[in-house]
């Protein structure tokens, strides 16, 4: 499959570029680059504002094989082409920010993956659930351990944004986007050169590997394109080119293939990802979640980061600058689940309303903590855990009452039968009751 434009096709758009670009414009893009390395953003490309032709065909089999989420937007047109999202469009300034950080106050200084609390190379799997104390805790991914993204990227490209408007030579028009754009950032930062694909789809920069979060600026400035990232983990190897091998990309290795959790990365199929089967969608997803996936869930509570933990060329990357990324404390990263299951709303807002793992609310991150508890497999941590769960059949969300069932089926024992047999006289939820004849069929 090949993804972007070659041969005739793309001299027929480069045609239709501007012929020539302004000197005063080659000024302004090395300027750019130079305030950017200033403010600590090291990673930044340049691209045109072309459509991204072939992107259109990995985008419409995604739809047909129904791999694509409902968080992405539908229109496979207006996602390949920049000047259909800003009109008059001219270039596109992408920016890679680093965000692998040190798992909060007393932690080591993160230092590539093997200093990620709880992972274990040989076995992701098995991660860090317990407390000293005794108490299970869950697992938020590193992309939401601080500031939310969306914020401190967006703060970033306005930075970005008003250095342009007071450097260029004439009045500008700019647009800047961070994850919730209609485009898609990973093809737009390929293109601009600043890293290539690996194969679980992930963008890696030399510098800091996968653990970057993307952005871009969409302008009518006229910037002199950077060269897109040739050879290993480009979709389009220059001619006579193999994928495989050399410095960057993935080579023969198909590790995070192997290691997700759920085959939403399939070995059979590199750099495609069934985002419906995807656990960091799952963790996200409002409602009941699949029974064949909660055991898989393990004890994330949001977000998954298993294909980036197993990757080798994670293993010695730079650790990110900005604060904003750190959390502030263990809880950031391996929240006391009884603490999320007894949080109010005004609790929850205080302690997750500013990180990336909260915008989809309460409910789903209590659900999650819920199944958590259900895979729980050592004794003490299923003591804890069987009273929270039993209250939790009486709440009043029948979200949270058929994943207690759930999870009181699979760690709770006799006790755990007694709780659903008295819960199914009272119940009066279709869904929940199905779940409590699940449950008690698997204990
Ligand atoms: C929808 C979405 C999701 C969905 C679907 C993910 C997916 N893989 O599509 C879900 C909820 C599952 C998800 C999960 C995650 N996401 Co997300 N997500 C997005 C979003 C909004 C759109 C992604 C999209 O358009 N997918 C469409 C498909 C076609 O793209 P793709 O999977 O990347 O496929 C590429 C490859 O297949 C490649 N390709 C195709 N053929 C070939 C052939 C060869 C040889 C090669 C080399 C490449 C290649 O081209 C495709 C287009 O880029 C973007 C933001 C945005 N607006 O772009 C963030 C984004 C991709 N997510 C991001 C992150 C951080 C994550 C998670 C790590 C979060 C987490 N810890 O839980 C996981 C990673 C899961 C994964 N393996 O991708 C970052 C990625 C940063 C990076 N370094 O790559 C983005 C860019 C947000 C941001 N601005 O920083 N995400
Ligand atoms: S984020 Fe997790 S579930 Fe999703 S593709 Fe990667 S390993 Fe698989
Ligand atoms: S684990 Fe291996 S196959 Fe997967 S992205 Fe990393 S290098 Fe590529």
């Amino acid at each position: 499959m090949n993804l972007f434009l070659a041969g005739a096709e793309a001299e027929r758009v480069i045609a239709e570029l501007p012929a020539a670009r302004d000197s005063s414009f080659k000024d302004l893009k090395s300027k750019l680059k130079d305030f950017s390395r200033s403010i600590g953003i090291e990673v930044i490309g340049v691209t045109h504002a072309s459509p991204f032709m072939r992107l259109d065909d990995v985008l419409r089999e995604r739809d047909r094989d129904g791999y694509r989420s409902p968080f992405e937007e539908r229109d496979v047109g207006l996602r390949c082409d920049p000047g259909r999202v800003m009109p008059g469009a001219r270039s596109i300034i992408a920016i890679a920010v680093p965000y692998a950080t040190s798992a909060g106050p007393g932690a080591a200084p993160f230092a590539g993956n093997a200093g990620k609390p709880g992972f274990d190379a040989q076995n992701p799997e098995q991660e860090t659930s317990q407390d000293p104390r005794g108490r299970p805790r869950g697992r938020i991914s590193m992309s939401s351990w601080g500031r939310d993204y969306h914020v401190v990227v967006g703060s970033i490209l306005q930075q970005l944004s008003d250095f342009l408007t007071q450097n260029s030579p004439r009045p500008v028009r700019l647009a800047s986007f961070v994850d919730t754009g209609q485009l898609v950032d990973r093809a737009i930062a390929w293109r601009a050169g600043i890293g290539w694909y690996g194969k679980n789809c992930s963008i890696f920069t030399r510098k800091y590997g996968s653990w970057v979060f993307l952005g871009e600026i969409l302008t009518d400035l006229e910037l002199e394109p950077d060269t897109p990232w040739a050879g290993a983990g480009s979709p389009e190897p220059a001619a006579g080119e193999r994928y495989e091998g050399g410095e960057d990309g993935c080579g023969d290795c198909d590790i995070c293939l192997r290691a997700c959790p759920t085959g939403a990365l399939d070995p059979r199929r590199p750099y495609v990802t069934n985002a419906n089967i995807c656990l960091s969608y799952i963790t996200q997803v409002r409602g009941f979640v699949p029974r064949d996936m909660r055991t898989k869930m393990g004890f994330r509570l949001y977000g998954c980061d298993t294909c980036q933990e197993v990757c080798p060329r994670n293993e010695r990357v730079a650790p990110a600058g900005l604060d904003a990324f750190r959390p502030r404390s263990r809880d950031d990263v391996a929240p006391d689940l009884l603490d999320v299951l007894t949080m109010s709303n005004s609790r929850f807002k205080e302690v997750y309303g500013l990180t990336a793992a909260g915008w989809r609310g309460r409910t789903v991150l209590q659900r999650n903590a819920v199944i958590a508890l259900g895979n729980l497999r050592d004794d003490h941590g299923i003591d804890v855990a069987i009273p929270i769960l039993k209250a939790c059949l009486d709440d009043p969300r029948p979200v949270i009452r058929g994943h207690a069932a759930w999870s009181l089926g699979t760690v709770g024992g006799t006790r755990g039968r007694r709780y659903l047999e008295d819960r199914y006289r009272r119940e009066d939820d279709a869904r929940v009751k199905e779940e409590i004849v699940a449950a008690l069929d698997q204990s």
